[in-house]
């Protein structure tokens, strides 16, 4: 009913403006003013609908608690719900886990919300919950990590994942002159978006540029911060000529830059990944970490959200080719990707010495 309700709204407001179109083009005086008439109709009759029409729930469903970048996806989704009227939920699991994710979508679907939005912690163990939510009429987007296509209706992807890959390869590499030993700290071992971004950076050591650089392990510290700080103590004692670290997770980043500082060993390690400006700040600034990279997480939060809400509307039917309105961010392409329909935020920013003072305070 809430559907129907949002649907002929967007029908009739954009009724509307296409007749408050033709009043501007060649009509005569009668005519323009019975159209304006039932424009005015039209347009007081929705305007009677938003009761229902807003009355969309939204949640948003993410890896685990206390992690700072959710946190910025929440402020991304709580913006977009004041601008268009939805309720906003957001929820995690105690520690990043499928299972503990799988408990919340299972008790969303009973509390009968339109929307989920979800970074997996698994692609595949989310399966079979998100498709009985879709079953059931809830719209899933993914986003930051993905969700197999079985699972959802579209992705929301952060940035270009071969190049997120490569780049942090590159910048590793020329910190530490093209050689010596590396090492990559990751989130869970089962996250799709560390995966995929990992197997692009496997692919990058490949060329002869790095052939003097030696990867020496890959350890998971599962987005917790203590198992992430005790990883890199662990690599530190493994490896005592360890060179340089990857780890494209800002809870990771934050963990092993704190582990570096406190071992006593910035300028002999260095360090790179994904990390927020706001934890890696001091890092940066006093040389533990020369640049990190990363998009925007409030974006993210607030385009999944347009996303879902604009399937929600009917403003969209979410498929490929559509264009959708994705509010201050403009508009976006949903297209073909991996077997399933995707969007794509943007492209990556670096920061350094040069620009981390105008980004620690946003995010
Ligand atoms: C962590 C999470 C998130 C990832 C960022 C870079 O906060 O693992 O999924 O996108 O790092």
């Amino acid at each position: 009913m809430r559907r129907w309700f949002a649907t002929e709204r967007h029908r009739i407001v954009t009724k509307c403006k296409k007749i408050s179109l033709s009043i501007k083009g060649g009509l005569t005086r009668k005519m323009k003013k019975r159209l304006l008439v039932v424009g005015i109709l039209l347009l007081a009759f929705a305007l009677a609908l938003p009761a229902y029409a807003q009355d969309f729930t939204i949640a948003m469903v993410v890896k685990g608690a206390g992690n700072p970048f959710f946190e910025a996806c929440r402020r991304g989704g709580e913006e977009a719900a004041a601008e268009l009227g939805f309720n906003f939920i957001f929820q995690a699991p105690a520690t990043p886990t499928s299972e503990g994710q799988i408990e919340l979508i299972d008790a969303l679907i009973a509390q009968r919300v339109d929307a989920i939005l979800v970074s997996a912690n698994d692609p595949d163990a989310l399966v079979p919950i998100l498709r009985r939510a879709m079953d059931r009429g809830i719209t899933v987007v993914a986003f930051d990590s993905g969700v197999a296509p079985a699972g959802r209706h579209m992705f929301l992807n952060q940035a270009d994942m071969e190049l997120i890959g490569r780049m942090q390869v590159q910048m590793l590499a020329e910190m530490i002159d093209y050689e010596g030993e590396i090492a990559i700290l990751s989130a869970t071992s089962t996250m799709a978006n560390q995966n995929v971004w990992i197997s692009w950076m496997l692919q990058e050591l490949t060329k002869p540029e790095y052939e003097k650089m030696d990867l020496v392990g890959i350890v998971y510290g599962d987005d917790l911060r203590e198992k992430s700080y005790n990883e890199a103590l662990g690599l530190f004692r493994s490896r005592p000529d360890l060179r340089g670290i990857i780890s494209p997770t800002t809870v990771g980043l934050a963990a092993t830059a704190r582990a570096i500082e406190d071992q006593g060993l910035s300028g002999k390690v260095a360090l790179t990944g994904l990390g927020l400006p706001s934890e890696m700040a001091e890092y940066i600034r006093n040389g533990t970490s020369e640049a990190i990279a990363l998009w925007n997480p409030i974006d993210l939060g607030y385009v999944s959200s347009y996303m879902a809400h604009a399937v929600l509307t009917g403003a969209i039917k979410g498929e490929a080719g559509e264009i959708v309105n994705v509010g201050r961010m403009g508009e976006r392409e949903i297209v073909e990707a991996d077997g399933g329909l995707e969007v794509l935020l943007g492209a990556p920013f670096v920061f350094d010495i040069d620009n981390i003072d105008e980004w620690a305070d946003v995010y």
